[in-house]
């Protein structure tokens, strides 16, 4: 099962904010939800006087300490980046030379930016024209320049595309690989990041290896596993590079088609069990959906330290397991940053009571399906052990292992020695010293070799690569329509025997890429590519010439294998505005995404959704609270500062429903579900839109079901969950529900 919600790593960290002289944010609330890390955005405006502008349909706390709010509606931010792209071009502003090193594709986009002028952007976004003008003259002439994104960019139809536009107003700026610079995305949960690296996903494996036999070959030798026997777990040997469900959709899984819902590609079956750990449930859009799809299963398996309200909102009575997990106070090992840095973590007491580490819980799992010895033997590999001490073989199995993002260098020893040095370092160039000299604060990927120091800034070419420098990745071939995607003539990082663009290194062209020769014993040890050298030949050579192994190529803005080559607008499925829907309509509907057929214009088209539905839906966070919220609501003073699930309503908007401030009202989504909530009169919304929190479970569709947690365990505040009313839609690459970007109806309840 895959986890979508995140998309990117920081290119920078949150220390280098402190050097940029604009800071751009799209879809991010980190005054609420980062509130350590936006010290950093504050101590850049102390320190440089640098400009905050930020973008959201909400006046936001973050809002509030900014420099520029542009309110814009919801799903618009493609108009709103082409907009500034449009103004930035027709007065020069961008990096010319820039653009023409080190970026493909870019021609594309100025094409498309030529129709976004101001006013137009004005009527599809909302945000006045004069404002765009202020805020791209602040940004684009204040460099460097970050550009900071969340939820607010990746949870729409259209995610994908946003999350490939805001990068690219960055090389139009030369904002990329610069101190203070880059697009800095603020990640989510604890060890996200490291979630992420490892593919905790349905269509990668470990390191972001593509589902293909190569792939599957390398991690089998690696892992000293029998290439057979893992395709022997398979039912025919083309499921093994088929992706898999993804966290938002499984419930399509279980239900099949059934009722109307949409059709499965899943070899004639449908899932038939749910093994859960670490995610709420409820924290998923469409949650009536998901009910069923709980209510249908043969057997469900919640692994929580707390209860999982998955188990309350289901009405299956038999076959619910819930296993007590650890915390994760209670376990060890290495976690990574939303920076690419990584820390170790120590156990501080031993698991309470009957609880068991996630780790053990697999292990045991994995000896009752009876591949205990395959699902560890990568770890005795190395030293060719009989046993393994976790959790430090693991994290030296990943070192071995995953060259794609440079994690070699990431040992256990190392890892360890950091974290006891976290005194050594600089805050803001994370530069160490003493003990820590010739490296970077938890060693950020990529780390090419045992003895590299991490890399704290992407693509910065004014260092060298032995010093964290290097180009763009050399990922899609040499050439495209007779282009080459290789990085212009002089821009390779500092001091490199190549000073050129040049191809990722591979067993074939080593000799003539680095000018070198290779004796008879590196022949007989190098691997293929710099991807699958586990011998760290390509790597070791790569650093005495300077040369980063992936590469050095040009960044590109078109991706010619997407519905969109490039960044398109597209109106939300449920859109406020039917006249925008007819010029800018949602992409066809997709079969067999990540499984499930998945409807994108169909839906679109089923009616004039704003009729009946007129008022813009957009949900988030708040600073007490964590995604499903059962941990928060479980603690009794966390919970008091919102005892009750509520919405945020502008008063005039209120006031035509007859809603009183603190009364009930019901919400009504184009699914023909509902919530029942307390109305919030609050200013940080307009007319046109409200805003609910997604913490909040144990109420469903005006029902208390609160009796149903087991006894003892019901949290100090219940509500309804947002996602009973989110709306249908997801990302047509990465399948993220749309939250952010539905309709509703109100009514006094
Ligand atoms: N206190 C707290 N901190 C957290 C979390 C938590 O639950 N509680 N969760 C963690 C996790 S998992 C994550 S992923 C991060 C998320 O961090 P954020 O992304 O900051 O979280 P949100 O509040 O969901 O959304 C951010 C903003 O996006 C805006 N938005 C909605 N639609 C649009 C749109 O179409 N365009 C634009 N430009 N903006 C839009 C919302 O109004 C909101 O202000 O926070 C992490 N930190
Ligand atoms: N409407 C709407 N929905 C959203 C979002 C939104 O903005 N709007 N944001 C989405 C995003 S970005 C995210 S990341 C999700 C977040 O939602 P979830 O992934 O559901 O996040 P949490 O509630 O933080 O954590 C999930 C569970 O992990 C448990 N847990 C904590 N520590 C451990 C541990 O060590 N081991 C185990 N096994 N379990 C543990 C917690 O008790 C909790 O029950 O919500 C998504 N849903
Ligand atoms: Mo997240």
């Amino acid at each position: 099962m895959a986890n979508t919600w995140g998309y990117g790593a920081m290119t920078n960290s949150l220390g280098d904010i402190q050097n940029a002289k604009a800071i751009i944010i799209f879809g991010a609330n980190p005054a609420v939800n980062h509130p350590v890390g936006f010290g950093h955005f504050l101590k850049a405006k102390e320190r440089n006087n640098a400009k905050i502008i930020v973008v959201d349909p909400v006046y936001t706390k973050t809002a509030a300490k900014a420099d520029h709010f542009c309110r814009l509606r919801p799903g618009t931010d493609i108009p709103f980046m082409y907009g500034m792209l449009h103004i930035i071009f027709k007065n020069g502003w961008h990096n010319k030379s820039f653009i023409n090193d080190r970026v493909y594709g870019m021609d594309e986009i100025m094409e498309e930016a030529k129709k976004w002028t101001p006013e137009k952007v004005e009527d599809v976004t909302g945000v006045p024209a004069d404002k765009l003008m202020q805020i791209t003259e602040v940004y684009a002439k204040s460099t460097p320049g970050t550009l900071i994104w969340a939820m607010g960019l990746t949870q729409h139809t259209v995610g994908s595309s946003n999350t490939r536009l805001a990068p690219i107003l960055q090389l139009a700026l030369g904002n990329m690989g610069e101190e203070g610079g880059g697009t800095n995305i603020l990640r989510g949960h604890d060890n996200v990041q490291g979630a992420t690296d490892m593919c905790c996903l349905s269509h990668t494996l470990p390191g972001y290896y593509g589902l293909s036999d190569g792939s599957w070959k390398y991690f089998a030798k690696s892992w000293g596993v029998d290439y057979e026997w893992l395709k022997g777990r398979f039912k025919t040997k083309d499921w093994m590079n088929k992706k898999g469900f993804t966290l938002s959709r499984w419930w399509a899984g279980v239900l099949d088609g059934k009722d109307g819902n949409d059709k499965i590609s899943n070899g004639g079956t449908n899932l038939k069990s749910l093994f859960v750990m670490g995610n709420g449930i409820t924290s998923v859009a469409q949650q009536a959906k998901i009910k069923e799809g709980l209510d249908n299963l043969e057997m469900l398996v919640l692994c929580d330290p707390f209860v999982n309200e998955a188990a309350v909102l289901t009405d299956k009575q038999d076959d619910v397991f819930i296993l007590p997990s650890a915390t994760q106070f209670e376990t060890s090992g290495s976690v990574t940053a939303t920076n690419r840095s990584v820390q170790w973590r120590t156990k501080v007491v031993e698991p309470m009571y009957e609880s068991k580490t996630d780790h053990e819980i697999l292990f045991a799992l994995a000896k009752r399906l009876g591949f205990y010895d395959e699902y560890t033997a990568g770890m005795k590999v190395k030293e060719n052990k009989k046993d393994f001490t976790w959790p430090e073989d693991a994290t030296d199995e990943i070192a071995r292992i995953i060259k794609t993002i440079g994690l070699t260098g990431w040992t256990a020893k190392r890892i360890k020695k950091h974290t006891e040095n976290w005194h050594m370092f600089d805050q803001v160039t994370g530069r160490g010293y003493g003990a820590m000299k010739g490296e970077y604060y938890g060693l950020p990927w990529p780390v090419w070799t045992e003895t590299h120091g991490g890399s704290p800034i992407l693509y910065n070419i004014n260092k060298t690569v032995k010093d964290g420098g290097m180009g763009f990745r050399n990922r899609f071939g040499l050439e495209h329509d007779g282009v080459s995607q290789l990085a212009g003539l002089g821009s390779a990082p500092k001091k490199s025997s190549n000073k050129n663009g040049y191809p990722e290194i591979t067993r074939d062209n080593i000799e003539e890429v680095l000018g070198i020769k290779l004796t008879d014993d590196e022949k007989s040890r190098i691997g293929k590519n710099w991807k699958v050298d586990t011998s760290n030949i390509i790597a070791e050579k790569c650093m005495e010439r300077g040369i980063a192994p992936y590469g050095n190529a040009k960044a590109r803005a078109k991706v010619w294998t997407f519905p969109d080559q490039i960044p398109l607008h597209r109106e939300p499925l449920h859109s406020p505005r039917q006249d925008l829907v007819k010029k800018y309509p949602n992409y066809a509907d997709k079969a067999n995404h990540y499984r499930v057929d998945t409807q994108y214009i169909s839906k679109q088209n089923e009616k004039d959704w704003s009729k009946e539905f007129p008022i813009n839906l957009v949900t988030g966070r708040l600073v007490n609270m964590n995604g499903a919220g059962m941990e928060n609501r479980a603690s009794k003073y966390l919970a008091a500062l919102s005892p009750e699930m509520f919405c945020d309503i502008h008063p005039d908007l209120a006031g035509r429903y007859g809603i009183r401030d603190g009364s009930m009202m019901w919400i009504h989504s184009p699914e023909g579900t509902k919530i029942k909530v307390k109305a919030k009169y609050s200013l940080s919304v307009t007319e046109d839109r409200i805003f609910l929190p997604f913490h909040f479970a144990g109420v469903f569709q005006g029902e208390d079901i609160s009796h149903k947690y087991p006894s003892g365990t019901k949290p100090y505040a219940i509500g309804e969950s947002a996602n009973t009313v989110t709306n249908y839609g997801y990302d047509i690459i990465t399948q993220i529900p749309e939250t952010k970007g539905g309709l509703c109806r109100i009514e006094f309840a």
